[in-house]
């Protein structure tokens, strides 16, 4: 009972920055720039915390791309259509994309913590779209911007 309070006490003195959360990414087919997109494409996390794709519209998914994730981080590839949730434990920058729209320019970028694996990631070269799309999002992630 004794200890219970005092856990009690402690969770609710914690701050909050060191507890997990989970920052929701939309799947779509048609963003404000048109065309399918990841709705926020660029999400800025902590170690530990998750990352909850929603399959808002059917026909997505989101995987990472090969060479575009911290070292010895674990790649994710969700299923189409499908809600995919991932934790993100190790610190950098880790690029996904959706695979039929990968052409298209259906890309993303989450920055875990500190970002260590920059100049590597922005080496990748992508079919079609995606490569503009990628050097859009690095342009905010350099900028600060959303
Ligand atoms: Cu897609």
């Amino acid at each position: 009972m004794k200890i219970s309070l005092v856990l009690g006490a402690c969770l609710l003195l914690a701050p909050t920055a060191t507890l997990a959360k989970t920052v929701e990414v939309r799947m779509v087919n048609n963003t404000a720039g048109g065309g399918p997109g990841f709705v926020p494409d660029l999400v800025r996390i902590d170690p530990g915390d998750s990352i909850h794709f929603i399959a808002k519209d059917p026909g997505h998914n989101a995987q990472s791309i090969p060479g575009m994730l911290p070292e010895d981080a674990e790649p994710f590839d969700g299923e189409m259509s499908r809600d995919l949730s991932v934790t993100f434990q190790k610190s950098g920058l880790y690029g996904f994309r959706c695979s039929p729209h990968y052409f298209i320019g259906m890309v993303g970028l989450i920055v875990v913590g500190d970002v260590h694996n920059e100049a590597a990631l922005k080496q990748q070269s992508h079919p079609g779209m995606a490569q503009g799309s990628f050097k859009n999002i690095f342009q905010r992630l350099d900028a600060n911007a959303p």
